[in-house]
């Protein structure tokens, strides 16, 4: 009986020392962050963080923060409104320098409005614009080379204004794509297709093809008024032109980013059925990336301030959410025509800055932008998280007269309750 006892009380110290570590070992999550994804139930927001590049974003290639410095070399007429430079192309690497192409505008008044526009006065920031370009030796000094696409007379393509270009090199010729305005910009609204030019050198001189090659929607369709931003990659073989347009606009025009594809830089283009393929951004900045497409998406939308990836350049996902990202950015991609699987990724371009003094003096400035999301460099103070804004940023984001009147509406109602 004894013995029976004995084992009994054994056993019931064991179990309960079991239940004890069983109580103890309620697995929770651990102190150290797992760098795989751990077996044991997990929340939603858990399961998404192990579907980014790493668990934490000073690990994760496709997160950035964004450095930012002044060029040297365009005058802006001491920033009165009358010049303005802005939508930079990507930065192509030529002759032993660095070479960007950009809208130029340099009219007698700053943008007047739709309205008030005329054969000499703009309608907005980009009309009566022309295609400029810059070379430079370090990516900091610039010198302005003079124009590459101007104005082409009526009826062409973009006799109105020619704006925002992006750089193609294709089979050692190459090809600019730009917007070609019919009526000034704001008459109905940023209505445009894409036109382009070509050369045998990056220095010119270029030929306008004098046709539309990515033409705008049908009747209806998505993009059927706007074909902004064209932005052409060497991907899979083919020329993978990505553009923007604008629609919806109830009461805001909502922005998203199309896909046209080419095995012919001057067409034709056939726009990728699941367009649009990024449903937020303006502007938006792509690149090579392994062995696919990644893209800074700015501004507009659910998803903006975020870099996105698509293995297939086409299905993009959210790979990283950041902050102070570039506006229309250029990035310098070296691999961006070499149809590459393997893309490197990008460490600077140049992007721009709008309105850069007041709406009476509405103009943009180039500037240089720096960062990391590139898998050849690994710069820990680009992967930081919090980007230090000054007192002064929130104070100057303040509330305006009926954000004030409802507040104090709110209180009097307590009051009285
Ligand atoms: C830019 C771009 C296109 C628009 C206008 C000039 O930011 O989206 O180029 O037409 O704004």
């Amino acid at each position: 009986m004894k013995k029976q006892l004995f084992i009994y009380a054994t056993l019931c110290l064991v179990l309960s020392g079991m239940n004890n570590s069983t109580a103890q070992n309620t697995e929770s999550f651990p102190f150290v962050l797992p760098k795989e994804k751990p077996n044991m139930p997990l929340s939603a927001s858990m399961e998404r963080n192990y579907s980014y590049i790493a668990p934490r974003p000073e690990d994760n290639e496709l997160f950035s923060q964004f450095k930012y410095t002044m060029l040297k070399g365009f005058d802006y007429n001491n920033h009165d409104g009358t010049i303005s430079r802005r939508d930079p192309s990507k930065v192509i690497f030529e002759n032993g320098k660095y070479y960007i192409w950009y809208t130029k505008r340099h009219t007698p008044t700053p943008p007047q409005g739709a309205a008030k526009s005329s054969s000499t006065i703009p309608s907005s920031d980009w009309d009566l614009s022309e295609i400029w370009y810059a070379t430079s030796k370090d990516g900091f000094t610039w010198k302005e080379e003079g124009v590459a696409v101007p104005r082409p007379p009526k009826p062409n393509v973009g006799w109105r204004s020619v704006s925002t270009t992006d750089i193609l090199k294709w089979k050692n010729k190459y090809y600019l794509y730009y917007q070609g305005f019919m009526e000034a910009s704001g008459k109905r609204g940023d209505d445009c297709p894409v036109a382009v030019s070509y050369s045998d050198s990056p220095d010119g001189p270029w030929t306008p093809a004098n046709k539309i090659v990515i033409p705008n929607g049908e009747k209806g369709a998505w993009d059927q008024y706007s074909i902004h931003d064209p932005y052409p990659i060497v991907y899979k073989d083919k020329i993978y032109l990505y553009y923007k347009s604008d629609f919806d606009g109830d009461p805001r025009l909502v922005r998203m980013q199309g896909l046209a594809i080419a095995d012919n830089p001057l067409g034709p283009f056939k726009k990728h059925p699941l367009n649009p393929v990024i449903t937020s951004g303006h502007e938006t900045t792509l690149f090579p990336y392994k062995s696919g497409i990644a893209a800074l998406v700015i501004k507009d939308g659910n998803e903006h301030n975020t870099i996105q990836f698509a293995e297939d350049g086409v299905n993009f996902k959210i790979a990283a959410i950041t902050e102070l990202m570039p506006k229309a950015g250029g990035p310098f991609i070296p691999d961006v025509f070499e149809n590459t699987k393997d893309g490197r990724g990008i460490t600077w371009g140049i992007s721009h800055l709008t309105n850069y003094t007041n709406w009476s003096q509405n103009h943009s400035i180039l500037l240089r932008f720096d960062c990391d999301l590139s898998q050849d460099i690994h710069d820990p103070i680009m992967k930081r998280h919090q980007v230090p804004y000054k007192p002064e940023v929130y104070f100057s984001q303040g509330l305006n007269a009926d954000q004030r009147k409802r507040i104090k509406e709110e209180t009097r109602k307590l009051k009285k309750e």
